[in-house]
């Protein structure tokens, strides 16, 4: 990954499951949340963490690119409820495992100039909770300052749907989504069965919309198939390379039970993908399918294996009757951006910096 696409911050991915007394392995599960966090600051608490929606009972792991200016010995301290553990360059650093009130740990590492990969974890089991990452060294001044600090960690943009999600009432078909998210993050696909519950990370159970944007790749050109299942309403655009608009492929709106539409499009290459949900009340469901050569036929959801990149230009086109005397705006001229000093490039892995080959 070049030095230049690594973004400013760290990726924590959240997973809600039933814990132990150890910190668990996480590498083969899916994260019930994910999003980028500058530091890792919570303190303790016996409610729930900015953004979660459990209090007890969840894991959680952080990956990035520590950069190091001065190269020296850095000490990095660890402050959990319950336990945690941090790796620097896949090396344990500090182990501040076990089932424990707020308690702090601390380890020592040599650096030299350039991105470390470095992975922290924690998990919660009951009671209260809370994690702080702190280091210190030449970067800062031997004082000790969170990691994140003065841009010093970065990490790879996720690959996947950016889901933005909206709270409406009294929808009867998809609305126009050109509006303020209520909430933005990555997800790996877009797969959410029939429910009448909250979906995770939800804050409420009916009246909300969801726009899902991608860029897929589709490595083998030709026929392919594309399906929604939804409760209520769903629609799916595609944007081919080089097309100038999108063309809705699947209508399956409205307010209606369990119901799958599917719709035939040829595709090849880089495909921008759009999907947009409603749910007005009732049971809740939306899955995100298509086959095609890239899938030997088969019916299956579409993952982040086969995205490309995190598709960011999510504008809906404009409803019909736009107006016609719309201001010209003249932009800016940007400043050029400070060239960064390249450092080394990080270890290779499956592109998504984490090293644990799970994509994201
Ligand atoms: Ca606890
Ligand atoms: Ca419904």
């Amino acid at each position: 990954m070049a030095w230049q696409a690594l973004k400013s911050g760290m990726i924590e991915k959240v997973f809600y499951f039933k814990q132990g007394s150890k910190c668990p392995d996480l590498s083969s599960r899916s994260p019930n949340m994910m999003r980028s966090v500058s530091k890792i600051i919570y303190p303790k608490t016996k409610g729930k963490w900015r953004g979660l929606v459990k209090s007890e009972h969840f894991a959680v792991r952080w990956d990035a690119f520590l950069i190091i200016d001065n190269p020296g010995v850095y000490t990095f301290y660890l402050s959990s409820d319950d336990g945690s553990k941090l790796y620097i360059d896949k090396k344990r650093i500090v182990n501040n495992d076990g089932l424990h009130a707020m308690r702090t740990a601390y380890g020592k590492v040599k650096l030299v100039r350039g991105q470390h990969y470095l992975f922290a974890t924690m998990f919660q089991k009951g009671g209260a909770s809370g994690m702080r990452v702190i280091y210190k060294g030449e970067d800062t001044q031997n004082r000790n300052r969170y990691v994140g600090y003065g841009n010093s960690a970065r990490y790879v943009p996720p690959k996947g749907f950016k889901e933005e999600v909206y709270y409406i009432k009294n929808m009867k078909k998809l609305p126009n989504l050109n509006r303020v998210a209520a909430m933005e993050r990555i997800r790996p696909h877009v797969v959410y069965a029939e429910t009448t519950q909250r979906w995770p990370g939800f804050k409420q159970a009916d009246d909300f919309a969801v726009r899902w944007t991608g860029l897929l790749s589709i490595r083998r050109g030709g026929g392919y198939r594309w399906s929604l299942l939804s409760d209520d309403g769903s629609k799916l655009y595609l944007r081919s390379n080089g097309a100038k608009k999108f063309t809705q492929v699947v209508n399956n709106d409205g307010l209606h039970g369990l119901k799958n539409k599917e719709g035939n499009q040829r595709a090849s290459g880089k495909v921008q993908v759009r999907l947009e949900y409603f749910e007005r009340g009732g049971k809740a469901c939306m899955i995100f399918r298509y086959m095609g050569p890239d899938t030997e036929n088969k019916m299956v959801p579409v993952t982040y294996r086969a995205f490309v990149a995190r598709y960011t230009d999510t504008k809906t086109p404009p409803m019909p009757k736009p107006k016609k005397s719309a201001k010209k705006v003249t932009k800016p001229k940007p400043k050029p951006a400070p060239k960064p000093k390249p450092p080394p490039p990080p270890p290779q892995g499956d592109g998504d910096g984490d090293g644990d080959g799970d994509g994201y």
